[in-house]
């Protein structure tokens, strides 16, 4: 649970209030802090005050929003207005509560709040199709291929995105699921990693290969042998992991990436900054690059408050010899601010849209 109000003591009263009901609330005065919270970390709620220096609450809720549909976010003001009560209203605010809040107001908008996003998770999860569809959607799978550039507008690697041709289970997310619901995640992982290590040899020479790993591809042997396909090319790759998928699921994690940089491949650490990944992953896993989410680089140009969480990445980053990896770009306003901020490395639609290998080799 996180508490934002640019008073002090407003903000240690809420976090009386709900440690006293049983929660553990972080507590914060300085808006710029609580941004950097929300893009690193999950909360069961967020109680935020509107009005701040810098940052008001109703930008706060759109970063959030743009990445947690479900979060309830509570947002209390001293000066109700009309425009932001509308604002809060169109990005989903859970509650809209005047100053001064009665306790128990808060305590029963944050109950709710809870309750509904839970229904709201649950209903998200669906059955497993029949095995035949799978195998059809798996003998379907193909990859694209989304181009990242350097700071030079060089061809640095290809990010590899999952795709599927099948009717049903076409889109990546779906498929992901089915292949969970099924338990066969890590068959799909060594169809994609197969695919994968077929392209590196057609890659341009000193041109690397991003291949996304799924939580369940790191409890399976195929990728940590040296003779398997993937692990035959380990110089060109990059993995990518990302805590969308619990990487709490792999206790031994840092252990299995050290076996993986040990046969040569680099390992990123995926989506910064969507709330998943937190910085102490930055500090414990010890990435060779990390990728900030196309969530914060989005109107990045137009933010302070972007624009001071991904400075802050940066910094940390160049402390411990990380490369940072921008993703997501649209414009070039927001190429322009990523590099001027620092990031090494850059990717999104106005550079390259994701697309088949053949359509790359006739752009050429
Ligand atoms: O989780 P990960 O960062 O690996 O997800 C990459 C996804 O983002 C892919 O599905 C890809 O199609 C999409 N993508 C890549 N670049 C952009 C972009 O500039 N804008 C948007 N909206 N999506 C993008
Ligand atoms: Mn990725």
């Amino acid at each position: 649970m996180l508490v934002i109000d640019d008073d002090e003591d407003v903000a240690k009263a809420y976090g009386k209030i709900l440690a006293t009901a049983g929660f553990e609330p972080v507590v914060r005065t300085d808006p710029s802090e609580a941004s950097l919270d929300v893009v690193t970390r999950q909360f069961a709620a967020i109680i935020s005050d509107i009005k701040m220096p810098k940052i008001s609450g109703t930008e706060l809720l759109s970063v959030v929003r743009s990445y947690d549909e479900e979060v309830p976010v509570i947002l209390v003001t001293g000066h109700g207005s009309l425009e932001t009560a509308m604002e809060a209203v169109s990005l989903r605010s859970t509650e809209y509560l005047l100053k001064p809040v009665d306790p128990p107001l808060l305590l029963r908008a944050v109950k709710k709040g809870i309750e509904r996003a839970e229904a709201l998770r649950l209903r998200g999860v669906s059955a497993a199709p029949p095995r035949s569809t799978v195998d059809d959607a798996f003998r379907q799978v193909w990859l694209a291929f989304q181009p990242i550039h350097d700071r030079h507008g060089k061809l640095f690697g290809y990010e590899v995105l999952l795709r599927s041709d099948h009717s049903a289970l076409g889109r990546p997310d779906v498929l992901l699921s089915a292949a969970s619901g099924s338990g066969r995640l890590r068959e799909l992982g060594r169809i994609v990693r197969g695919l994968a290590a077929k392209a590196v040899p057609e890659l341009p020479a000193g041109v690397s290969l991003f291949v996304n790993l799924h939580v369940s591809d790191l409890s399976d042997e195929d990728l940590f042998a040296p003779a398997s396909p993937l692990g035959r090319v380990a110089e060109r790759v990059v993995l990518e992991v990302t805590e969308r998928h619990q990487l709490e699921q792999a206790p031994d994690l840092e252990e299995r990436l050290f076996r993986l940089r040990k046969l040569g491949f680099r390992i990123a650490v995926d989506d910064i900054g969507a709330g998943y990944s937190g910085l102490n992953s930055l500090v414990v896993l010890e990435p060779d690059l990390v990728k900030i989410d196309m969530a914060l680089v989005r109107n990045v140009n137009e933010s302070f408050m972007r624009q001071s969480v991904i400075k802050s990445l940066v910094d940390l980053a160049r402390t411990t010899g990380i490369a940072v990896v921008a993703e997501g770009i649209e414009t070039a306003a927001e190429r322009d601010c990523v590099t001027r901020l620092g990031c090494d490395y850059f990717q999104g639609f106005l550079l390259g849209r994701p697309a088949r290998r053949a359509e790359l080799d006739q752009d050429k």
